[in-house]
């Protein structure tokens, strides 16, 4: 084994968004208190680590992702006091706490933004990126990710300033060394409070091409930006520079958030040199190729093809060995529900398939992340009106798409929002069968999906065979057996179009992993002649030379010796 050991390789991390894990105060409004209350319950799952998504002060545009103030807490999700307490519980119980660094930009409403716009000459004012029109244009034609130019034109100063994401999400400008000294500062004091590490959001998007070129236009609207504001070319100098003045003070986890990123950008970002990060998510199984795609192909249903899966994931198994670190995950606060995007969210598979897609995922090599509910088989929800959207880029698309330029119908697009759409893991954690699915008292900011009745996790902890049960077992088996965490990858039937799977090799131990990716019984004689003893199943019984549908199954076998190895692999 030639990986050096860290406790975030050995961890696995729950991902919680705030706003809909437990609301303590009836408000409607999940908050840090409810997290508290909840943590209990993640100790007995068995997770390591909580990677919480913003909780400072925001205007919540995007739902804490447009941070006013870094130092503060935002009064709907309680307050500092409420925050040391649930750090200091979770650390009681063993649980480390991951905060999301939002710092491509912050909100249009932070001190520093406000000084920056109120005039050219304020000292603040480099902190963003303000450039002249052309004419009556913008600076140049990119769309934003949410719609709509990238920049927004501010009458006082009568300049333009740079926003990848709302209007409201003013990029920062890392070309100052004013504003990185700013926030490693800000960093350090979270630091000094005792949490445990970042999750850096959208971080490969501090660097831009300094040329800011006109992009393609792949909508007929605006132009593409992606590829002109993320991998840009002072991206690892600053991270580098963040690591020696910060990162590198603390035995802290952090992990980045890189849409678009490939193998060998991730081996810069997360290098076992590590001179940058810790690891990276890269987005390859969750996005439809290259950024480019035209806008609606980004939100069809893609229940996506194995063979393709199996091509990206096994390229990364085997990409990142021996060089990097990598994350695993279906699904966080983005993403549908993974159940239903890549398992069969029927009531006859639903929980068949949900632990399939946990075994495949937890047995492979990197530090697996589970996202709020989806260890609970928790689905994604119908939206059959525009107002029962809250997520702003869902929002600011229909009203592009379909209100303003009737490229889609209304139809249409929320089709695509119940199959794709980020809101789908946004609708309350289902903790029972009361009303509102135990998330509140009060009615929640956005609907709860009605199949709360059923999918909850009173109804799943004491249950056995409880997709619940099955995730607290996986973490078990991750944390008692070091062959999970450190073993090999070796992709096994790489040309089946049913079957996903691999090896871990320790040492003298293998394990095999095979998971039948469909609803059919499939011919599968991996595991008739072994000497191995089986470690986890989603079923209770086995017919030799069949995985039955969904059917997943890992042994674990001791070789002889090293010399067998050789000749039983070649
Ligand atoms: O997402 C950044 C990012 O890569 C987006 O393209 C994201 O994948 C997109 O929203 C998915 O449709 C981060 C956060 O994860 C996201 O929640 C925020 O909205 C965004 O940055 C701005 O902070
Ligand atoms: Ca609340």
């Amino acid at each position: 084994m030639n990986d050096k050991k860290a406790w975030w390789k050995e961890a696995v991390v729950y991902q919680i968004y705030p706003r809909s894990f437990a609301d303590s105060n009836g408000d409607g409004i999940g908050d840090l208190n409810g997290i508290t209350q909840h943590l209990p319950y993640l100790a007995d799952l068995g997770i390591d680590v909580i990677w919480l998504s913003p909780v400072y002060m925001s205007p919540n545009d995007d739902n804490g992702y447009d941070v006013s103030d870094y130092r503060d807490i935002m009064p709907e999700f309680g307050t500092m006091k409420d925050f040391d307490n649930m750090l200091a519980t979770a650390h009681e119980l063993g649980i480390k706490i991951v905060m999301d660094l939002v710092v491509n930009h912050t909100s249009d409403e932070h001190e520093w933004f406000l000084r920056s716009r109120s005039s050219k000459d304020d000292p603040y004012r480099d902190y963003y990126i303000w450039k002249d029109g052309k004419g009556s244009y913008p600076p140049t034609n990119w769309q934003s990710v949410f719609s709509g130019s990238a920049w927004e034109y501010d009458d006082l100063t009568g300049q333009y300033y740079l926003h990848c994401f709302t209007k409201k999400q003013p990029d920062l400008n890392w070309a100052n060394k004013k504003v990185r000294e700013s926030v490693y500062e800000m960093m350090t004091w979270w630091c000094e409070k005792g949490i445990d590490g970042f999750r850096l959001d959208a971080i490969n998007m501090i660097s831009k091409d300094p040329s800011f070129p006109e992009g393609p236009v792949t909508d007929g609207l605006y132009g593409e930006l992606m590829p002109y504001v993320a991998q840009g070319p002072h991206v690892h100098e600053y991270l580098r520079e963040m690591n020696r003045k910060v990162l590198s003070k603390y035995d802290i986890m952090t992990v980045g958030e890189a849409d678009g990123l490939s193998i060998e950008e991730a081996v810069k970002y997360a290098g076992n040199d590590g001179s940058e990060l810790g690891m990276m998510f890269h987005f390859e199984h969750v996005s439809k190729g290259a950024t480019t795609t035209p806008v609606f192909g980004k939100w069809d249903h893609d229940h996506p093809d194995l063979t393709k899966l199996r091509n990206i994931l096994n390229k990364w198994q085997t990409g990142l060995e021996g060089r990097a670190w990598g994350s695993l995950y279906w699904d966080n606060h983005d993403q549908p529900r993974a159940v239903s995007r890549f398992g069969n969210d029927s009531r006859q598979y639903r929980v068949l398939s949900a632990k399939m897609l946990a075994t495949l995922l937890h047995m492979m090599k990197g530090t697996p992340y589970i996202y709020q509910g989806e260890e609970l088989g928790m689905t994604n929800m119908t939206f059959s009106s525009i107002s029962d959207c809250r997520d702003v880029e869902q929002i600011n698309a229909y009203r592009q798409y379909v209100t303003k330029h009737g490229m889609i119908s209304s139809e249409e697009l929320l089709k695509c929002f119940s199959a794709m759409g980020r809101d789908n893991a946004r609708t309350p954690m289902q903790w029972d069968n009361s009303m509102n699915g135990g998330f509140s008292t009060a009615a929640p900011w956005i609907g709860v999906n009605p199949n709360y009745t059923e999918i909850n996790a009173a109804s799943q902890i004491n249950d056995p065979d409880s997709v619940y049960s099955y995730y607290k077992k996986l973490i078990r088996l991750r944390h008692e057996n070091e062959i999970i965490v450190y073993g090999k990858f070796r992709p096994l039937l790489e040309d089946s179009d049913c079957i996903y799977a691999y090896e871990r090799i320790l040492d003298d131990d293998v394990l095999t992993v095979a998971c039948n990716w469909t609803e059919n019984n499939v011919k599968c004689s991996l595991f008739d002649c072994t000497s191995g003893r089986e470690l986890i199943s989603n079923y209770d019984d086995h017919t030799p030379g069949i995985l039955k549908p969904y059917e997943a199954r890992v042994y674990l076998t001791r070789l002889a010796t090293t010399t067998n190895r050789s000749a039983s692999f070649s």
